[in-house]
């Protein structure tokens, strides 16, 4: 139905006019867009019984906005409203999100200062701009940038890995206090956030509860927990809360005979339910959150794998239950042995003090034999990223002699525990990396990404990833598709001829764990695993701490169906090194 984006376009046509300051006009697009919005018929029907006439004959459609229907309907434009797009391309959605910003302001904040967006409000507030233009001041300036951090906190989707550690301290909170530990017989994260999406809209909480008195007891003692902000409703055996972290929390008590089928029906999809919802029906069985059903006993709903056994399907893991093909897999034994965090065996992707990195080679090397792994590779960053303080080639050979003292010590202890040489350098427009091949090649191995300039076009960016790829010394690239999460696209690239070209270069790519980039993301995991195309988890940290987050990437690839033989850091160091080019 075109009902819903006609309606939004006159909002913003709308918007556009209050902004040139006309008077009248506004309030008949928002008008136009209440009517448009509660039709209950599909306007493009309207239109094709009855041609323009039966456009105009709805209230609050006149002349002027029924023919800018029509040419929508007919063209998929609205010329009108394009050319106030070019005029004023600002971001309306996001920036009348602020508090105190309408129309007017926006414009001026554009005209004056080019703001089109929410990055580039910051931006000029946080370098008080705002404060001299007339229509602002100090105080508008400090509302602003106040409004902007509500909206960070509160808004739209949060990082997987902003919540699941405030949502695991919960879940130990609720299974270890003292006065329901007894009550709480089994506790489970479900919805995105037991799938591990890369984004969460809010944390669901499931638990299983003898009766309802200890129910009742869970849901007082859950309320008086530190953190919680406002409750947005409570129930015998459900509570919803906004935590002072600023996501929602759902909680959702069952009976124990029940939960494993009400932790599959939270745990969704809801793609994934509806598909196997319908394989039950094909069986004669009816399943809901209660249990599965044949007729009205329960034949499976104590744990998940019993229903999905009972279904004539393999156990599926939470992460790829967003019916791409799982349901399938499982009929007929298919599913893919996961990979798990005790597969890594090393992180190649690690920044340390040698250009700008919080700690030392040393340090990174202890925290490594800490985490267990065999190895690691230092890839500091190359000359060109001079604000990152880019090592150039003397620089670079510098430092792997440190790395060599450091492996020397390492075998005169007996340890297995390697450092391999490595670099992360700067994969330049043209296709060029800013490191000579002669110094690469002494290298263990050499990652190569996009650090600037990404506004390139699909064929330009495409080929500029290529041209690296076939450099003999470029083993990985780093980040491939450049996406940051809730702030950044990804480059507009070609894909599969990325995955081509990796494949017949034998070039490995990236499945960066760090939590605003899992980039690699789960479809492209997919789509190279299938390709045969090889890829390794990286950590990306700059400090010690953040070597952890390989945890998130190892989400990732588990929902894009990677097995240890997809991913090369689940390789031994001598199997590795043996696939650098
Ligand atoms: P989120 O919160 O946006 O990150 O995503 P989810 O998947 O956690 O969604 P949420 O919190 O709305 O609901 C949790 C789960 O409950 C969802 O994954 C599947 C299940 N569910 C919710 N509503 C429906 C529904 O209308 N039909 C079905 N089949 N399942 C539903
Ligand atoms: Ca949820
Ligand atoms: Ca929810």
């Amino acid at each position: 139905m075109l009902n819903r984006e006609l309606a939004k376009i006159f909002r913003n046509m709308a918007f556009y006019l209050e902004m040139e300051g006309v008077s009248f006009k506004p309030q008949a697009y928002e008008k136009a867009a209440d009517v448009i919005e509660s039709l209950s018929q599909d306007i493009e029907n309207v239109y094709k019984s009855g041609g323009l006439k039966s456009l105009e004959e709805l209230s609050g459609i006149g002349k002027n906005i029924a023919a800018h229907i029509e040419e929508y309907i007919k063209t998929g434009k609205i010329k009108n409203y394009s050319d106030f797009k070019k005029k004023i391309p600002v971001d309306i959605d996001e920036l009348s999100q602020v508090e105190g910003l309408g129309p007017r302001k926006i414009k001026a904040l554009y005209s004056e200062l080019k703001i089109k967006n929410l990055i580039d409000l910051e931006k000029a507030a946080k370098l008080g701009k705002i404060r001299n233009l007339p229509q602002f001041g100090l105080k508008s300036e400090i509302n602003i940038l106040e409004s902007l951090e509500f909206l960070k906190k509160s808004r739209g989707r949060f990082l997987l890995a902003e919540i699941l550690p405030v949502a695991d301290k919960i879940i130990d909170n609720l299974k270890n206090l003292k006065e329901i530990r007894r009550d709480v017989l089994e506790i489970s994260f479900a919805g995105s956030l037991r799938r591990r999406k890369e984004t969460i809209g809010d944390a669901d909480i499931l638990i299983a509860a003898a009766n309802p008195a200890a129910s009742r007891k869970i849901i007082g003692s859950f309320l008086k927990f530190p953190g919680i902000a406002k409750i947005w409703g409570k129930g015998e055996t459900k509570i919803s809360a906004r935590m002072e972290d600023g996501f929602d929390i759902d909680i959702r008590i069952l009976a124990q005979e029940s939960f494993g089928a009400g932790l599959q029906y939270f745990t969704g999809s809801k793609e994934h339910n509806i598909v196997l919802r319908k394989a039950a029906i094909g069986k004669g069985l009816k399943l809901n959150e209660y249990g599965l059903f044949k007729g009205n006993k329960m034949i499976a709903g104590k744990t998940e794998k019993e229903i999905y056994q009972a279904l004539g399907m393999d156990y599926i893991e939470p992460e790829l239950r967003e019916n791409s093909g799982e349901i399938e897999a499982a009929l007929i034994g298919e599913l893919p042995k996961l990979i798990n965090n005790k597969d890594i065996l090393g992180d190649l992707h690690i920044h340390s003090n040698w250009n700008g990195g919080e700690n030392s080679i040393e340090e990174l090397a202890k925290e490594a034999m800490g985490m267990g792994y065999q190895y690691i590779g230092i890839s500091d960053h190359t000359k060109f990223l001079k604000i990152e303080n880019g090592l150039d080639e003397k620089q670079l050979e510098k430092r792997n002699k440190e790395i060599d003292r450091l492996n020397s010590g390492f075998k005169i202890q007996d340890s297995g525990f390697r450092i391999l040489r490595g670099c992360e350098a700067n994969i330049m427009p043209d296709g060029s990396i800013d490191i000579k091949d002669s110094v690469l090649k002494k290298l263990d191995y050499a990652i190569a990404g996009i650090h600037h300039q990404m506004k390139m076009n699909e064929n330009e960016v495409t080929e500029r990833i290529i041209k690296a790829m076939k450099n003999k010394n470029v083993d990985i690239i780093s980040h491939p598709t450049g996406r940051i999460l809730k702030a950044r696209e990804a480059y507009e690239i070609d894909f599969d001829k990325i995955l081509e070209a990796a494949k017949k270069t034998g070039t490995i790519l990236e499945i960066n764990a760090y939590p605003s980039r899992l980039d690699l993301n789960d479809i492209n995991i997919k789509k190279a695993k299938q390709m045969g195309v090889k890829m390794i988890i990286n950590s990306d940290a700059h400090e010690k701490s953040q070597m952890r987050f390989i945890e998130y990437g190892v989400f990732q690839a588990r929902r894009g169906w990677a097995e240890k033989k997809d991913i090369v850091n689940c390789w031994q160091i001598d199997k590795l090194k043996r696939f650098f080019k």
